[in-house]
Formats: C-alpha cells, structure tokens, sequence
C-alpha cells in the first residue's frame, strides 16, 4: 500500500535496522524502544488488522510465531523470557495501520497491563 510506512519499510524505501526476515515476516527494531528488545514482526504482505486477514489467518500466525521464535534467539531472550503483544484497533492504541506483533525482552517487564482507576 503506498501510503503504508511498513510497506515502505518492507519496500526497503524507507531504511529499517533489520533483524530477520523470510518470505512473508521482516522483523525490525522499533523506532520508539520500550525495552532493551524491541522488535516489531511485519507481514511483508499489507493488512491492517486481524479481521482482515480471512483466510491467511492461520498461515500468518504461524509466520508470526516462526519469526518470533527466531528474533528470540538472535536477540538471546529465549531463556530469559520475552513478551509478545499486538494492539489491534483504536482502543489498543495501534498507530501504524498495518498489522505488527511487537516482541519486547531483555529486561523484567512488569505486569501486562494496568487496571484504569476506575475498575478498582
Ligand atoms: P502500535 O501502537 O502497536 O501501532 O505501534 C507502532 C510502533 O511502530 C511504535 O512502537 C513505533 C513504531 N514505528 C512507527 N514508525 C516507525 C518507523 O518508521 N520505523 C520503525 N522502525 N518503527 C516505527
């Protein structure tokens, strides 16, 4: 998609510290690191979110898994632990609207997620 920064990245129109790829992930250091690890898992193919994927759902995910089972080893956060997460749509926060798994490691990470005030 031309307007799509990861289809730039996945282009190689826009440069990108690369960690792995194969024919359907490129994995790329985050801009933006939120942990020592910091790795976002892009389908080279353009898709903004889950639903969207219709019948390549299963193959991507298996894709998705491949290369974070890879990216963990090159980064060496196969013992210590690492976490994936997708924010998927408005209220996840997703900014760039072309679906990505984040891998983040190198460090303890915390809890999940925090409570809002609100829900005690
Ligand atoms: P999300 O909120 O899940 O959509 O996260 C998008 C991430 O993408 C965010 O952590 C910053 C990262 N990002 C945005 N633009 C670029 C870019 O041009 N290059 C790289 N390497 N990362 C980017």
């Amino acid at each position: 998609m031309s307007d799509c920064i990861f289809c730039k990245i996945v282009a190689g129109d826009i440069p990108a510290n690369i960690v792995w790829q194969d024919e359907n992930i490129l994995a790329f250091r985050d801009i933006q690191p939120k942990a020592p690890v910091h790795v976002l898992l892009v389908p080279k193919k353009h898709v903004v979110t889950f639903d969207q994927l219709d019948g390549q759902w299963a193959d991507t995910m298996v894709s998705m898994a491949t290369a974070a089972r890879e990216v963990s080893k090159i980064e060496g956060v196969l013992e210590t632990g690492y976490r994936l997460l997708i924010n998927n749509g408005a209220d996840a926060h997703q900014e760039v609207a072309h679906l990505h798994m984040h891998l983040f490691g190198g460090r303890e990470l915390g809890p999940m997620i925090k409570k809002a005030p609100q829900e005690g």
